[in-house]
C-alpha cells in the first residue's frame, strides 16, 4: 500500500484491513470445516449407506440465517460509519481547489485566503512531468471536480480515495493532509480516450509558509 498522506487514508487503510481480518478469519472457519469433513467424513470402504440426513434442522438453520446477519451488519456498520466520515463536507476548507479533468489532462485553480493559482497540464509519460496541485500540510482541502468532455477519475493514491469526474456532475470532496512533506503521484483513473494513460499529474505537499510563498508568487504573475 502507498504510504497515505492525509487522515481520511488512515481510515480507508483500517477500513481495509479490518475487512480483510475478518473475511480471512471466516475463510479459516470454512476452510477448517472444508477439511474437517473431507479428513474425518470420508466414503468408507464397501460401505454404500448414505450418511444421516439433517432437514428442518430449526437450531441449524437459525445458525446460518443469524451468523450471516450479523457478519453483514458488522461490515455494513463500519463501511457506513467511514464513508460518513470520508464525506463529510461540513468543515470550512482551508482551501478550495477546482479540478478539471479533460482529455487528456488536468487544470487545477487553487482558491486560498482570497488568492489564486492555476495550473494547466498536457500529457505527459511520467507523472513527475505532468501538472504539479501544490497542498499545504496539515490543512483542510476541499476539492471540487469538473470535466467539459468524458468521464475521468481523479485519483492520488496516497489518498487512498478516488472520485469520478462526471460531465455535468459536481462531485466534491474533502481531505485533511498530512505532516508529510513530498511529491506524490496522481492519475486519471477511468478510461477515457487514447492518452488517458499519459493524464498524469503529482501533488506537492509543502509547509504553510511555502505554500504562501507559492501562491502569492502564482497571484502576482497572473
Ligand atoms: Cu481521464
Amino acid at each position: 500500500m502507498p504510504e497515505g498522506i492525509t487522515e481520511q487514508s488512515e481510515v480507508v487503510q483500517d477500513l481495509w484491513n479490518g475487512s480483510w481480518i475478518a473475511a480471512l478469519a471466516t475463510g479459516v472457519v470454512v476452510w477448517g470445516l472444508i477439511l474437517w469433513s473431507v479428513a474425518f467424513h470420508r466414503k468408507r470402504k464397501n460401505s454404500a449407506a448414505l450418511p444421516p440426513q439433517v432437514r428442518y434442522n430449526l437450531p441449524i438453520e437459525m445458525l446460518y440465517t443469524i451468523v450471516p446477519l450479523i457478519m453483514v451488519s458488522v461490515l455494513f456498520y463500519f463501511t457506513a460509519r467511514d464513508q460518513n466520515y470520508l464525506t463529510d463536507m461540513s468543515a470550512k476548507p482551508d482551501v478550495t481547489v477546482k479540478v478539471e479533468a479533460f482529455q487528456w489532462s488536468w487544470r487545477f485553480t487553487t482558491e486560498a485566503g482570497g488568492k489564486t493559482a492555476e495550473v494547466v497540464g498536457v500529457p505527459v509519460d511520467n507523472y513527475e512531468q505532468g501538472p504539479q496541485l501544490v497542498l499545504p500540510a496539515g490543512k483542510r482541502i476541499q476539492f471540487n471536480l469538473s470535466s467539459p468532455d468524458v468521464i475521468h477519475s481523479f485519483w492520488v493514491p496516497a489518498f487512498k480515495f478516488k472520485l469520478d469526474v462526471i460531465p455535468g456532475v459536481d462531485n466534491r470532496f474533502q481531505v485533511t493532509t498530512l505532516d508529510k512533506p513530498g511529491t506524490y503521484a496522481g492519475r486519471c483513473a477511468e478510461l477515457c480516450g487514447v492518452d488517458h494513460s499519459r493524464m498524469l499529474f503529482n501533488v506537492k505537499l509543502v509547509t504553510q509558509d511555502e505554500f504562501d510563498q507559492y501562491i502569492a508568487k502564482q497571484a502576482g504573475a497572473q
